[in-house]
């Protein structure tokens, strides 16, 4: 008999082209569907172009507008229309601004049992909800699966979360994955796939399944997956898409490298605090604390369910004065169907703002908190700076504990607040509102479709091959978990996504304002840039400028004690060094503005032997590990995936 397999081996061994799947071999699979999103897409799609193909070979490619719709300014907007002219033209189905959160979607209409999904999000894990293997990347990694090829990840390691028992009233789905941060933290867990299991799994529809698999994320893990089910099944019936359903499991005696169980009965409400989603405590030590702004919405908590439920709870009542609530619909399937069955009415008559469906405060374009204050959110990231103002104290709760604070002014137990209530009871509805029409289908034949591109559209940025001597200077230092929103920020920054010269003027604009400049003119004077990071350097997001634009101020290398995931792939993708410091008490040692001589780069990457660096001032000897696969190595010596591709 075979060996028994879980259902992250079930579905990943399904889709493998290269490799031996073991835990921590890197493997190549095949990738069913993908997701682009209009503040990463852009450049993917530019290189998509650039990679020379000519049509997407995948079951499923979606293009959504969701990031920038703000479109201040011409440059979003143009953004827009090049996406939906490359949509059509290469087989892209495109779904416009207005039709909602790619994540959200993409669950809705397009998501699918036993499949892979790729996503130029870090989000991508959503699609865990109901059953798909879905990994959020670099829109590299993202272009190149559209044209066919394999995406490379590193065969994970499995950790099982039994769930048992059954959430009690007023704790939501929310709770779990809070919990699940509570336990594993933010950092540490890369490589590893979390795999949802037991018996309170049937209790928990898909919506909610993939709030806990989207805020995933968080965790700094590849993805997390439920079992397909009787659930499920019902879930792509109500949406028109019975016969996309195929049941999976894990086989009996399937082996985890790890398991935690979570007693759903016994889990109380959380919230995350700032600045981190790892920082999470009970309501209950929180109560107290003055709101001043709620916001409902995001990929995380904007389903029917939580929109319905957000509805029952301020139904015939009113917000207090002196709180600005905020509500965003995750799709437009949700803004239709709570419109045409009143709960919007309800929302609104309570004090709400209705805000468009879209990831508006969650990626901090809009709705900016005021200056100190405090602001209470379902979204998934509550890094610092985040919405848009440094001062800003964010938590992250559920729907419940949102509605709870947007009511009396202040965190508090949601339990405790609707005492008086009856828990409402939210339902899977048998059939949602089906209405596909803002998504755009592509020509049969795109030969004939002309790209528009606007004055924002430029070349994708390219890179020089990796030097043999390294005349470097550490440009910057941080400390740990240092964020892509750090790194790069979005918000009010986002508008220039597609143009990585201006954008690149605020690398580390937070940190150290005068980094970009500073090394812009190391650059021009031929020294390299180095970064020097702590611990879980580039977390969150799947944004790839995180690494583009420091590549295009002349970053060479990043130094770190350690690194997530994403970025990690990002900074080879385009060319920069991961590097790591083999002795932790040289990170301390390091200062920003120290200079750094490295020789024998190549030979030392070619043959996988660690790096010394020279520090100029007293001698030090600094040894940096470098751990890259063959196809990394070709990669980084090249200077990034577009120049090896080329040289091949
Ligand atoms: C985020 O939530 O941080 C984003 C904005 O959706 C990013 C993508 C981006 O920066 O465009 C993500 O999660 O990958
Ligand atoms: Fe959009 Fe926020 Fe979700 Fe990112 S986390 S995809 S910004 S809603």
């Amino acid at each position: 008999m075979s060996t028994p397999k879980n259902i992250v081996q079930k579905i990943l061994d399904a889709h493998i082209v290269t490799g031996t799947p073991e835990a921590g071999n890197a493997v190549g699979i095949r990738i069913d569907q993908t997701l682009t999103q209009d503040a990463t897409g852009t450049m993917a799609c530019l290189q998509f172009e650039a990679l020379g193909f000519n049509r997407v070979k995948t079951e499923v490619s979606v293009s959504y507008v969701d990031h920038n719709t703000i479109q201040e300014g011409f440059e979003n907007a143009d953004d827009h229309k090049y996406l939906e002219t490359v949509a059509a033209k290469y087989g892209i189905l495109f779904s416009k601004p207005g039709n909602g959160i790619c994540h959200q979607v993409h669950l809705e209409r397009f998501g699918k049992p036993g499949k892979t999904l790729l996503g130029s999000d870090s989000h991508t894990p959503t699609g865990g909800g109901i059953g798909m293997i879905a990994i959020g990347a670099g829109g590299l990694d993202v272009a190149v699966a559209m044209g066919g090829g394999p995406f490379y990840l590193t065969y994970p390691k499995v950790i099982k979360v039994e769930l048992t028992g059954r959430l009690r009233p007023w704790v939501s789905a929310k709770d779990v994955i809070l919990a699940l941060l509570e336990i594993l933290g933010t950092k540490g867990n890369t490589n590893v796939m979390i795999e949802y299991g037991g018996e309170a799994v049937e209790t928990l529809s898909v919506p909610e399944r993939s709030t806990i698999t989207n805020m995933g994320a968080e965790l700094g893990v590849t993805t997390s997956v439920f079992p397909s089910d009787e659930k499920t099944r019902l879930f792509l019936k109500a949406q028109g898409r019975e016969e996309g359903y195929c049941e999976i499991s894990a086989d009996e005696g399937a082996a985890y490298d790890r398991v935690i169980t979570i007693d759903l009965s016994a889990l109380e409400t959380r919230a995350a605090c700032p600045h981190s989603p790892g920082n999470v405590k009970k309501l209950s030590e929180l109560a107290g604390t003055k709101v001043d702004q709620v916001l409902i919405g995001s990929c995380t908590n904007a389903s029917y369910r939580d929109i319905m439920l957000t509805a029952a709870l301020l139904k015939n009542k009113k917000i207090s004065p002196s709180v600005s609530l905020g509500v965003a619909c995750g799709s437009r399937q949700v803004l239709e169907m709570v419109s045409r069955n009143g709960a919007l009415a309800d929302i609104i008559a309570s004090g709400a703002r209705i805000l468009e469906s879209a990831c508006g405060f969650c990626i901090g374009n809009s709705v900016a908190p005021r200056t100190d204050a405090v602001s209470i959110r379902t979204s998934n990231r509550n890094f610092f700076g985040r919405s848009g103002t440094s001062s800003a104290q964010v938590y992250l709760a559920s729907p419940e504990a949102a509605a709870a604070a947007a009511l009396s002014g202040e965190i508090c137990d949601p339990a405790e607040y609707f005492k008086n209530d009856e828990y409402p009871q939210i339902e899977t509805p048998s059939s949602f509102l089906i209405d596909d029409s803002m998504i755009l289908k592509p020509a049969s034949n795109g030969s004939k479709i002309e790209i528009f591109r606007g004055p924002n559209i430029g070349d994708p940025p390219s890179n020089t091959a990796c030097p043999d001597t390294i005349n470097g200077e550490v440009s910057i230092k941080v400390g740990d978990k240092i964020t892509t929103d750090h790194i790069m920020p979005a918000g009010s920054r986002l508008k220039y996504r597609s143009n990585i010269e201006k954008y690149s003027e605020f690398v580390f604009e937070r940190e150290d304002p005068q980094f970009a400049k500073r090394a812009f003119s190391n650059k021009n004077r031929d020294i390299h840039n180095i970064i020097v990071a702590g611990d879980s350097y580039g977390q969150g997001s799947s944004r790839e400028h995180a690494a583009i634009c420091p590549m295009f101020l002349g970053v060479k290398m990043v130094a770190a004690i350690s690194m997530e995931r994403i970025h990690r792939a990002n900074l080879v993708n385009f060319g920069i060094i991961p590097a790591f410091f083999e002795d932790k008490a040289d990170y301390a040692s390091i200062e920003c503005g120290d200079s750094l001589a490295i020789s024998n780069v190549r030979e030392c990457i070619e043959k996988g032997e660690a790096l010394t660096a020279v520090r100029k001032s007293d001698g030090k000897n600094i040894r940096l590990n470098v751990e890259l696969t063959e196809r990394e190595k070709e990669m980084v010596l090249a200077g990034g995936l577009l120049n090896s591709i080329k040289s091949r």
